[in-house]
């Protein structure tokens, strides 16, 4: 006899002969899952052992779930005998009544005489690809290959076989995220050993034939016909997870595995999975949608951090590096307090380069008279609010706490140094978060920074350097549970008051625990990867430095902002010197920032500014702090489209960018009925100020210039008097507060925040006979169509009273 689950959505099965799940929708035949094999791997005697789930000689009880699966939900729990010598495997299975899925936590219980190791949990595998487990060919345990039994089982994406796509997720902040087709491979890190060890979770070793991924954490699947299969761990508090996918569109195959890095289980003790979440959805249904349903699961499941909105800033790092001195800091404060009107700096954020040496947090170098204390007085002193970054869980060999401590740090085989990567030209090593010692040293200086410096404002950088592909001293830690506990400890050291950005952090490890995150490689003041003399070998990796990457997760990582953090897409370069950016790839890169609603933060030398470069950033203030809708993030590598649907005092309107990733211009239309716009509408191009009228159903955008972007407001024509656009903002209309009008007359009111000079571009019924900006006179120029230029100097706010 089988067991089931059933709700509104779904239908849940237990196969009590194979012991496989299957899983389907009520409404619709695909996307569908059958007879998927689930279990646990575990070594037994140092031996590695797989064992499906099997189920008759199982217990099984149904009853009320706690947790995510919870609010009284009604579940299946299952336990079996894994072993003979007492290895159990517990499976819990819960439908969730809001969105379309399953919910599923394996636990692995030792309740044999002796101590067992945890290898592998598979939540479940299905299709003839998931037969074969990957070559586990990993670089730093070769001796993980599991030997394990077929799983038939099969999945469907939809009832007609079609084009495959799936998003995959690299594991932190600076991993790759975009969507793959049947003929992509998986894009990783080209600088091997230099790099690798930044971007293995779980997903790694990456697969490298044409249509089979791994991805950290989640993935999306989905076929053209339109069915999506959304899967995910609901956290990474107990292990790091993987969905590998084969997009084979006539049997595709996944597979949902969490690492348990040899864990040792003493006799009696157990080890749960994190919850995973497995979502369908079809197209014609109107089913709530499950992909919504996991970010938003796994916000609650780990207490996300959403409501503080990061400061207006400016950080140090991409204009002087590790050469950053006191006095150019101090000069940046000093141009700040000049520009406090044009451009509203909150933020003073000094980045790497004032530590004596990465690991030796408490003395600084050189550069640096002063010690820390002062240094966030003497921002603080100027009206600004103090930030500083850090790098609590990574040290450079040649720092003395490593000399002093060398017992602090994650080791290898053999007791080698494990490395955490080629930084600043020297082998990383990364903390090992288990030993007790070690971690308060990092929790500590935390406090240090945060109640002792006064930096109510941390950039916590390379914390990935804690939870390595190597073992941790306590052996009874995984990788996912040393990095979230020593998390947990610095958000506690740094207190709730204090702002926390994550950055090169596994992604799931920093829900809920940081405020923003940064969710892309680092931005550069160059398009692609350069680097001599490796430039040609570094031009595509997906990770290293570059406007291009930047703006890809930027992009594909845009649905994260407000879900599980403040989404921080790395700093605007403005600057029209010191920048090989073009003016176009600069305005791309400002486009994708405003668009993400995410941080803002400028790292030019402020002092050096041009006009034309303030004006660029002053468009983006006060920054939109809501996600552009990014078309085709599950389709493609480099969405090219993304929407901002935008209402206010003008009315209801959409902003949309048209990114051109290639090297060449690119001849555009905005397709407006595919894109769901009003298909009678009227377009105004944000860089050049172009009135662009929609012909059959297309708003004609022109020529994009190579890595450039079309950035343009989408309106219902409407009849005189009418907004139609503007150049102080980049909504185009998120500036006007308040629009009246009259027979005669209109009247509005602009709120900047700082001072501003620009134009807005209104339809009159006739030439208007003056125009008023706060009482002074404002030119008027006449242009084609009935539309009026009004160019204005503005304060912070200002009302504009038009007479015809
Ligand atoms: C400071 C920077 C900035 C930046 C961070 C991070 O050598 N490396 O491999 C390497 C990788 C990333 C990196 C720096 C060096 O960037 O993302 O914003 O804070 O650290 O060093």
């Amino acid at each position: 006899m089988g067991h089931t689950l059933e709700n509104s959505h779904l239908h849940f099965a237990l196969d009590a002969a194979s012991g496989r799940w299957s899983l389907a929708l009520h409404r619709a035949a695909a996307p569908l899952i059958e007879n998927a094999e689930w279990g646990a791997a575990f070594r037994l005697q140092g031996r590695r052992v797989y064992r499906a789930a099997d189920l008759r000689a199982a217990r099984a009880d149904s009853l009320t779930l706690d947790g995510p699966a919870g609010e009284g939900r009604s579940a299946l729990r299952i336990e079996m005998a894994l072993d003979p010598s007492g290895v159990l495997l517990r499976g819990e299975f819960a439908l969730h009544d809001d969105y379309p899925a399953l919910l599923a936590r394996l636990t692995l219980v030792n309740n044999s005489p002796q101590a067992i190791q945890g290898a592998r949990f598979v939540i479940g595998r299905a299709g003839p690809a998931a037969l074969r487990p990957a070559a586990n060919l990993r670089q730093f345990a070769v001796f993980r290959a599991p030997a394990e039994p077929p799983a038939p089982g099969a999945l469907r994406l939809a009832e007609d076989p079609s084009e495959l796509h799936c998003y995959v997720n690299g594991w932190q902040s600076w991993s790759f995220a975009g969507a793959l087709g049947e003929n992509d491979r998986q894009p990783g890190p080209l600088l091997g050993p230099v790099t690798i060890p930044m971007h293995a979770g779980a997903a790694f070793p990456w697969p490298n034939a044409e249509g089979h991924f791994r991805s950290d954490m989640f993935a999306v699947m989905r076929s053209a016909a339109g069915g999506v299969l959304t899967l995910g761990f609901l956290a990474q508090r107990e292990q790091f997870g993987c969905v590998e996918t084969w997009l084979d569109r006539l049997s595709p195959s996944v597979m949902m595995t969490a690492d348990l890095d040899e864990v040792v289980l003493a006799p009696g003790r157990g080890i749960a999975s994190d919850w995973a979440y497995i979502g369908l959805e079809s197209s014609g249904s109107s089913e709530a949608n499950a992909f919504e349903g996991y970010l938003d699961l796994v916000a609650r499941e780990n207490g996300a951090r959403t409501t503080r909105e990061p400061p207006f800033g400016w950080c140090s790092w991409y204009h002087y590096f590790t050469r950053i001195t006191d006095d150019d800091l101090q000069e940046n404060v000093s141009a700040a307090v000049r520009l406090t009107h044009a451009l509203p700096v909150q933020l003073v954020q000094l980045d790497d380069g004032f530590e004596a040496d990465v690991g030796d947090w408490l003395e600084r170098n050189a550069k640096f008279p002063r010690n820390m204390h002062a240094v966030a007085e003497g921002i603080r002193a100027h009206g600004f609010i103090p930030g500083l970054w850090l790098a609590p869980l990574i040290a450079k060999p040649s720092a003395h706490t490593v000399r002093r401590n060398p017992g602090w740090w994650l080791r290898g085989r053999w007791g080698r140094a494990a490395s955490a990567g080629l930084v600043w030209f020297k082998w990383g090593r990364g903390l090992d978060p288990t030993q007790a010692e070690a971690l308060e040293h990092a929790v500590a200086l935390i406090h240090t920074a945060a109640h002792e410096w006064g930096f109510p404002y941390l950039k916590l950088d390379f914390l990935y350097a804690s939870a390595l592909d190597v073992q941790r001293s306590d052996r009874t830690v995984t990788r996912a549970q040393g990095l979230r506990r020593a998390l947990e400890a610095m958000r506690a050291a740094a207190g709730e008051e204090t702002f926390l950005l994550g950055c090169g952090c596994p992604l799931g490890s920093g829900v809920g625990i940081f405020d923003a995150m940064r969710i892309g490689p680092d931005v550069d003041f160059r398009w692609y990867p350069t680097f001599r003399p490796i430039s040609p070998w570094i031009r595509h990796d997906p990770t290293f430095p570059s406007a291009r990457n930047s703006i890809r997760d930027t992009l594909s990582r845009a649905m994260l902002h407000r879900r599980w953090w403040w989404n921080d897409p790395d700093c605007l370069l403005a600057r029209d010197s010191d920048t090989r950016l073009t003016l176009d790839e600069r305005r791309t890169l400002a486009t994708a920032i405003g668009l993400s609603g995410g941080a803002l933060l400028v790292s030019d030398d402020l002092k050096a500014l041009s006009d034309e470069s303030l004006r660029m950033v002053q468009a983006f203030l006060p920054p939109n702090t809501r996600a552009a809708r990014v078309m085709g993030w599950d389709e493609v590598v480099e969405p090219d489209t993304a929407i901002l649907d935008c209402s206010g005092a003008t009315g209801v309107w959409h902003v949309v960018a048209r990114f051109n990733w290639s090297d060449s211009p690119a001849q555009a239309d905005l397709d407006l009925h595919a894109l769901s716009l009003p298909e009678h509408a009227e377009g105004f191009s944000f860089w050049d100020s172009r009135y662009i009228p929609a012909a059959q159903g297309k708003l004609p955008l022109g020529l994009i210039p190579a890595h450039g972007v079309s950035l343009v407001a989408v309106r219902r024509p409407c009849e005189a008097p009418a907004f139609v656009g503007s150049s102080l903002h980049f909504t185009q209309g998120g500036e006007v507060t308040d629009w009246r009008t009259s027979r005669d007359g209109l009247s509005l009111e602009l709120n900047l925040g700082h001072d501003a000079r620009g134009s807005l571009f209104v339809r009159l019924p006739t030439r208007p006979t003056n125009a008023l900006l706060d009482g002074r006179s404002v030119a008027v120029t006449s242009l084609d169509g009935g539309l009026y230029r009004l160019d204005l100097v503005v304060g912070s706010a200002g009302r504009l009273e038009v007479r015809w």
